[in-house]
Order: C-alpha cells, then sequence, then structure tokens
C-alpha cells in the first residue's frame, strides 16, 4: 500500500493504511492502541462525508437550527456507538480478527469519556444521538473538561477520588477548529458611553473550539457536539520570559485553562463557587455568539431569530446565555431593549431536572457583580419587565441578595420543561407555582427516554439478536415495534431463548467479576441492582437496610427456602458530600460481614463495585434481574436507569416516583413490584412528629437492622463510625426510609416468590421489554421537535 492509496478502497484497506500513515506504525509493532486508532480513524472518515452532507442540507434549506446546551455530555465511548451506527459491526470485527486482535477488546480500550456526573448528563448524550437519527439539524454545546468525573476506588470500603485522564491518549473523535474561537471577558465595569450602557471587562479569555460529530442510527444524518477550551488571548509573555520569569510567562495560558480544567463533581448540591459561575459563563457566551455568527452569516434581519434558532438550556447551568443574547442584540447590535428580550424569549426554553431545593442554583449578588456587572443589570431589567407586565408578582429573580437562576430561566423562556410526567406536575404545584398561574400555557412535560442503540442493540447483543430475529430489524430504528414481542411471550420455546438470553449475560457478567474483581457470584441467585449516584434521596440506604434484616432473618431461619441473591451497588458521591461517603463505606462494611459469613453464603451476596460509569452500566445492565428504583416519592425527577433496566428485561422494584409512574402503568402494575408512600402521603408523612422513630419501632426487623448498625456490628473497629446514620434513620429522616421499609420488605419477598418460579419472572421480564418502547429518546426529542422547538427533520421522517 502506498501512501496515495485512497483509504476508502476497502474498510479493511482503511485500517491498515491509517495505521501506516497516520499513525506511523508498523502492523508487526503496533499495540492495541495503535490498532483501535486506526479502526477508529477508519470509521470516522465514513462519518466525515455524511457530517459534511448533512451540514449543507441545513444551509440549503434555511432550516432552523436546534442548539442543545448543557454543562455536561456523558458520552462514555463512541467508537461502538459509531460502528454499530454507520452498521459496520460485522466488517469492523472480521477486520479486527483478521488481524489476530480481539474485537471487543479494542472496543473497550478506548478511555470512558465521563463530562458529566449522572443522568442529566447522560440524557443530553442520548439526546445527541436521537438528534441525528431523527435528521433534526442540532449542534450540542458545552465544555471540553481535560478531567471528567474522578475515578472511584476504595480503601478500607471509603471512597478515593483520583483524577481522570480521558485525554491523556489522542483523541480521534474531535476535530479542533482553530478559527471556531471567541474572545469572551469577565470582571471590570459598566461605563456610559453616547449615553449608552457599555461593559469594559477586565479579564480576557478565548475560547477555543472542538468539534465530536455525532452520526444517527444508519448513518443518514450527522449533528455536531462542539465543546468549548479555555485558553489565553495572550499565552505566552516573551518579556517576563526573557526577564527570567519563565513561569510568570506563562502564567495567563494556566489561568485560562482553568476554566476547562476539571467538570464539578456535584450533582444535586449548591456549589456556589467562583470557578463555576465562570465556567457557566464562558461556555454559554461562547456559544452564543455561535450561534448569532451562524445566523448572521446569511440573514440581516435579527427579528427573524426565533424563526431559525431553538436554544435548549439543560438545566438552569447555562441560563446566563439569555441575557447574553439580550446583551448583543441591545448592547452591541443597537435593539431596543424590549425588542431584544423579546427575540431572546422566542429562542430561549428552559429544562428542569430537579425540585430538591438544594439543588435550585443561586448566585450571590456580590459575586456576580463581581465577575458579570452588565448582565446584572440586564437580568434586573427583565425581571422588571417581567414584574411590569405582572405587578401582581414583582422582582422574583433577586432576593436576599441571591440571584436565583430558576426563576430567571423560567421567565426568560418561551417553554419550560419537567422530564415525567409526575415532575412536570409538581412543578406546577411547587416550585413554579406562581410563574404557572402567571403564564398556564409555558410548562410542558417531555418524559426523558434513551437512546435504544446504545442501551439495547449495542450493549445486550445477545438480546437484540433474539429480537431481531423475532421481529425483524426495524425496532431499532423505531422502538415501539418491540410490542410485536408480545404475542411470542406466551410461547413457551420463545420464553426459554429470552430466559436463555438472561442467563448467558449473568453468566458473562460472573467471569468478568472473578477476573476483575476476584469476587465469586452464584448465576443462579437474583441480580439486585442499584447503580446511580449515591444520594439521601435516592436511599441506598433503604437497600442496605433490608439487606441487613435479611441476612439477620435468614441466619434466624436458615431452614427457610430462601432465594438466593446477589445485592450488586455502583456509584459515585460527590467528594464534599460525607452523608453519600457514608453510605459508601456502610455499604462496602456491610459486604465483607455478609460475604464472610459461610452460613449464608450461598443465598446472599452483596457487592459494591468502583468506579460507575457509562461502561459499567452497559455491562451491568444486560445482567440484572432486579432493578432497584426507590427513591422517596416526588424526589426523583425521571430516572433514566429505571428505563435501561426494563428494557433489558429487568423488572422494577421501585416507588410511585418520577418515570417510575410511567413504566408501570405502560408494562402493567402486575410487572411491577411497587412499594412506599406516594408523593402525597410523603409529604404529610413528614409533619408527624417522631415519624421515623415510631416507624423503627414498630418494625422488629428494622429495630434489629438499626441496632446491628449502631453496635458497630459492621465496624467492630470503630462501632460509633454510623452514629450520623443511625441518628438520621431515627431522628429527623427526611427521605423517609423508616416510614418505606416495612412495605419495601414485603415488596422484596414478593420478588422472592414470584422468581422463585422462573417461567413466571421470565414472562414478567420479557413484557417489561415488550412494553418499554415509549422510553426511547427518539420518541422524547419528536415530542421536543413538536411542542418546543418547532423544528423539522431533513431526512421527511421526523
Ligand atoms: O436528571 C437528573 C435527575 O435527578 C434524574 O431524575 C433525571 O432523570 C435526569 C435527567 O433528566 N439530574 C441530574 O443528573 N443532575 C445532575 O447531574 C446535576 C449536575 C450538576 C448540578 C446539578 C445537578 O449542578
Amino acid at each position: 500500500m502506498a501512501r496515495d492509496d485512497t483509504p476508502k478502497t476497502g474498510f479493511r484497506d482503511a485500517i491498515l493504511w491509517h495505521l501506516t500513515y497516520t499513525l506511523g506504525k508498523d502492523p508487526d509493532h503496533a499495540q492495541i492502541l495503535d490498532w483501535r486508532l486506526a479502526l477508529s480513524h477508519a470509521v470516522r472518515d465514513r462519518i466525515v462525508d455524511r457530517w459534511v452532507e448533512a451540514t449543507r442540507a441545513t444551509y440549503r434549506a434555511d432550516a432552523k437550527r436546534v442548539y442543545y446546551l448543557s454543562m455536561e455530555f456523558l458520552i462514555g465511548r463512541l467508537l461502538e456507538d459509531n460502528i454499530v451506527n454507520l452498521q459496520l459491526a460485522d466488517q469492523a470485527q472480521a477486520a479486527m480478527e483478521s488481524f489476530g486482535l480481539d474485537y471487543r477488546g479494542i472496543l473497550l480500550d478506548e478511555p470512558d469519556a465521563a463530562l458529566g456526573n449522572g443522568g442529566l448528563g447522560r440524557l443530553a448524550a442520548c439526546f445527541m444521538e436521537s438528534l441525528a437519527t431523527l435528521g433534526c439539524p442540532a449542534y450540542g454545546y458545552g465544555i471540553r473538561y481535560e478531567h471528567g468525573l474522578f475515578r472511584q476506588s476504595f480503601a478500607d470500603g471509603r471512597q478515593i477520588e483520583a483524577p481522570e485522564h480521558w485525554l491523556q491518549q489522542p483523541y480521534v473523535w474531535q476535530f479542533e477548529r482553530a478559527e471556531a474561537s471567541f474572545t469572551l471577558g469577565f470582571g471590570g465595569r459598566v461605563v456610559t458611553r453616547d449615553g449608552k450602557l457599555v461593559w469594559e471587562p477586565e479579564n480576557l479569555v478565548q475560547s477555543e473550539a472542538y468539534d465530536i460529530p455525532v452520526i444517527g442510527w444508519r448513518g443518514d444524518w450527522a449533528n455536531t457536539l462542539r465543546l468549548w477550551a479555555g485558553r489565553a488571548v495572550d499565552p505566552f509573555d516573551l518579556e517576563r520570559f526573557n526577564a527570567g520569569d519563565f513561569t510568570a510567562a506563562a502564567e495567563a495560558e494556566a489561568l485560562a485553562r482553568t476554566i476547562s480544567r476539571v467538570l464539578y463533581p456535584e450533582d444535586s448540591t449548591e456549589k456556589g463557587k467562583r470557578l463555576r459561575l465562570t465556567q457557566e459563563y464562558f461556555f454559554s457566551a461562547a456559544s452564543i455568539r455561535d450561534i448569532l455568527r451562524r445566523f448572521e452569516a446569511d440573514h440581516a434581519d435579527l427579528r427573524q431569530l426565533p424563526q431559525k434558532v431553538a436554544i435548549q438550556l439543560n438545566d438552569t447551568h447555562p441560563a446566563i446565555a439569555g441575557p447574553e443574547l439580550v446583551r448583543l442584540l441591545h448592547d452591541e447590535r443597537g435593539l431596543p431593549f424590549d425588542e431584544a428580550l423579546a427575540i431572546t424569549q422566542g429562542c430561549v426554553n428552559y429544562t428542569n431536572h430537579t425540585l430538591l431545593p438544594e439543588a435550585l442554583e443561586s448566585w450571590g449578588e456580590g459575586l456576580f457583580a463581581d465577575l458579570l456587572p452588565r448582565h446584572l443589570q440586564i437580568i434586573d431589567r427583565i425581571d422588571d419587565a417581567h414584574g411590569r407586565a405582572h405587578p401582581d408578582r414583582r422582582n422574583t429573580v433577586r432576593g436576599d441578595g441571591r440571584v436565583r437562576m430558576g426563576e430567571l430561566s423560567f421567565i426568560m423562556s418561551n417553554r419550560v420543561n419537567g422530564v415525567s410526567a409526575l415532575h412536570t406536575g409538581l412543578m406546577k404545584t411547587t416550585v413554579f407555582a406562581d410563574q404557572h398561574r402567571l403564564h398556564p400555557d409555558r410548562i410542558v412535560n417531555e418524559t426523558n427516554g434513551v437512546t435504544p442503540r446504545r442501551w439495547l442493540h449495542s450493549c445486550n447483543p445477545r438480546l437484540s439478536g433474539l429480537i431481531t430475529e423475532t421481529i425483524g430489524d426495524g425496532w431499532i430504528g423505531d422502538l415501539e415495534q418491540l410490542q410485536g414481542l408480545e404475542p411470542h411471550v406466551a410461547d413457551p420455546g420463545w420464553l426459554a431463548r429470552f430466559a436463555a438470553v438472561k442467563a448467558a449475560n449473568k453468566a458473562d457478567l460472573c467471569n468478568w467479576a472473578l477476573r476483575e474483581h476476584h469476587v465469586t457470584l452464584n448465576p443462579d441467585a437474583l441480580f439486585d441492582v442499584q447503580i446511580k449516584r449515591i444520594h439521601e434521596y435516592k436511599r441506598q440506604h433503604l437497600n442496605i437496610l433490608e439487606t441487613i434484616a435479611l441476612w439477620q432473618e435468614m441466619r434466624e431461619i436458615p431452614s427457610s427456602d430462601w432465594t438466593a441473591r446477589v445485592k450488586i451497588f455502583a456509584g459515585k458521591a460527590a467528594p464534599g458530600y460525607f452523608f453519600a461517603k457514608d453510605i459508601i463505606r456502610l455499604i462496602n462494611d456491610v459486604a465483607a460481614v455478609i460475604n464472610a459469613d459461610a452460613t449464608t453464603n450461598e443465598k446472599l451476596r452483596v457487592i459494591y463495585l468502583p468506579n460507575y460509569n457509562v461502561t459499567l452500566a452497559e455491562r451491568l445492565i444486560p445482567a440484572a434481574d432486579l432493578s432497584e428504583q426507590i427513591s422517596t416519592a416526588g424526589k426523583e425527577a425521571s430516572g433514566t436507569g429505571n428505563m435501561k433496566f426494563a428494557l433489558n428485561g429487568a423488572p422494577t422494584i421501585g416507588t410511585l416516583d418520577g418515570a417510575n409512574v410511567e413504566i408501570r402503568e405502560l408494562v402493567g402494575a402486575e410487572n411491577f413490584f411497587l412499594f412506599g408512600l406516594t408523593a402525597e402521603e410523603a409529604e404529610a408523612r413528614r409533619t408527624l412528629p417522631d415519624h421515623a422513630a415510631r416507624a423503627v419501632s414498630a418494625d422488629p426487623r428494622l429495630t434489629r437492622a438499626v441496632e446491628a448498625i449502631r453496635s458497630g456490628a459492621f465496624s467492630p473497629d470503630e462501632p460509633d463510625r454510623y452514629a450520623g446514620i443511625v441518628e438520621n434513620l431515627t431522628g429527623a429522616d427526611y427521605f423517609l426510609v423508616a416510614s418505606d421499609f416495612g412495605d419495601y420488605w414485603r415488596a422484596q419477598r414478593e420478588v422472592d416468590f414470584t422468581y422463585a418460579d422462573r417461567d413466571t419472572w421470565a414472562r414478567m421480564a420479557a413484557l417489561n421489554v415488550a412494553r418499554s418502547g415509549w422510553f426511547s429518546s427518539d420518541r422524547t426529542i419528536r415530542g421536543y421537535m413538536r411542542d418546543i422547538w418547532n423544528a423539522k427533520s431533513l431526512l421527511g421522517q421526523g
């Protein structure tokens, strides 16, 4: 092969070509990294033509573009996603095997890009894939964090955080766009010039763009995920260097790079840090400039902006994009303020992902004024304009010396949406009740979804194969076709094959757990899985309490016919969230004691897998029997893991919270293990004095489990290690662990009973698959296109 051979002759040749000419490696000496990069380049080449074509088509049609602004895109690994969507899997596997390589090993060699904390970030990634699948012209805008979410390990059961380095190796999916760079200001003051207010920032930084193409299913369309990195305007001070101060010479660059250095690992707690607001403005302002630049390249009339641009704020993190757009239109383009505001409101929409008061963003006005003095004035004017239009509700954005981003986002938006039916309803009656009264049409619901390409087709090839054999492969692009499985569920032969798929996935997990974590799992046991961020409202401590009580009862009544279980946990806690970190340690301590008990070993195991990420989810979900979705009702906005489990044939044990409600309606109440207080009952229960202490003493099992923790049964070297948890469980117990324990125990025993009859269980699991098609993010994105963005597909199908 020679340099001028086209790398596109055949896929296998293309890989070899890239290995030689892009990577400069001899096949005889290439390492797994080299092969993976060569394969990635060959795949990337096949994306580029479609990507360019999609961009051209959008220009030609002068189509409305959707801009999804998100601080987080939890994209995980992209190689397999891209191969699958281009339908190159067979060719890629054959090529790699012809080189004597392990194809799956190559796929797994890619670092997991964790540019997000949890559900919100993963939702953004699923949305990008569905937008491309549906042919909706769209850009994702975010931050190119040098370090994604920390790597988690355990020492003595405690969470240890280490930096994550996804960019240590060449990242093939990004294209650096040196030309798409903006200079952004911070700080300084506002002066009056020619009778106009003008911002004179004190510090300037440069935003540098990196584009990642996102290809849709079957490769018919590709969009762009544009991530911004911070750079200095003058990266190098030669004068200082020549004077011998080498460190100072590069100081500006180091400072600017700090902006995009690391993802904040807090998910549902207030950060209130200057750097966080800096990050938010940095990426919002760069994105808004890019959006305006693209619009102005072929439109003269700024009043047309709402016809051509839909901006979606993924939570309030990019809320400052609104005031920035007003500022650019008014201060810099000279439109009257009211017109600038009306145009902005015509473009901007806001998705709320939480009702937890501690997670609602607000900023101290001192910090705000210091960093963004002009924006604070603009925010006040927006607030005033809203207050004038609705005199019974004067300014609400400012109060108690703070700037409230939820209120700001609401009044700047054309549409505001919740992420499940229950959550949207609660938005209307709680946090945004007053606003909803003033703007009854503004709040809409768009129940979350997940992409079936990654979360069924790729991660569960066995189930995907069985489904395709049964109903054809149309379901991959149209998930509701899974309904076609339903008639087969009554066929014992088919059901046996379905059960065999799950058994094989479980066997894979057992092998992996033995190899990677040196733990032996019983493949016949029920795999009971709770994987998500660790948070009090998600109640991993309810699960571990039930585990303790179950273990105690197994010891007490060993003769009973116990259903064997493996309790699997995974998830990270925010580094500063000490209660959550105590829960992690407690689970690890409990696991050590229970797993060492020879009398219960056959029937009960507890395992906490470290460093939960997208890749681990892809491994665990296909092997799960039971999905734990046990948040306190009213607290989980939607959940998306719950959908992934149902889709992969793991029935839910769960509360009436978030999208659990809709899952239960669709899969059928008889195929869902419901327990617990409703959101309304939970509110009422909290007002009862001593509700927790009473619940504990009324339930002997709970009493005994709590007592074991209190007495140090799981921390003999430090008996009061969990005093904080015990005090919480028996005291305030805001998340009602004690109140829900009894019903959770009952539901778990119902699970045991049902699982003992494997046919009944398999039927239940299969019906979960057949009836979960609605939870595709394709359906969700169609909803956004129709109800929120008024955007059209350019594939003529959306
Ligand atoms: O968003 C989650 C919700 O808790 C979950 O119920 C929902 O399914 C999902 C998608 O709508 N919220 C988050 O994941 N939130 C964050 O990760 C977060 C990150 C940074 C913050 C605050 C929250 O500053």
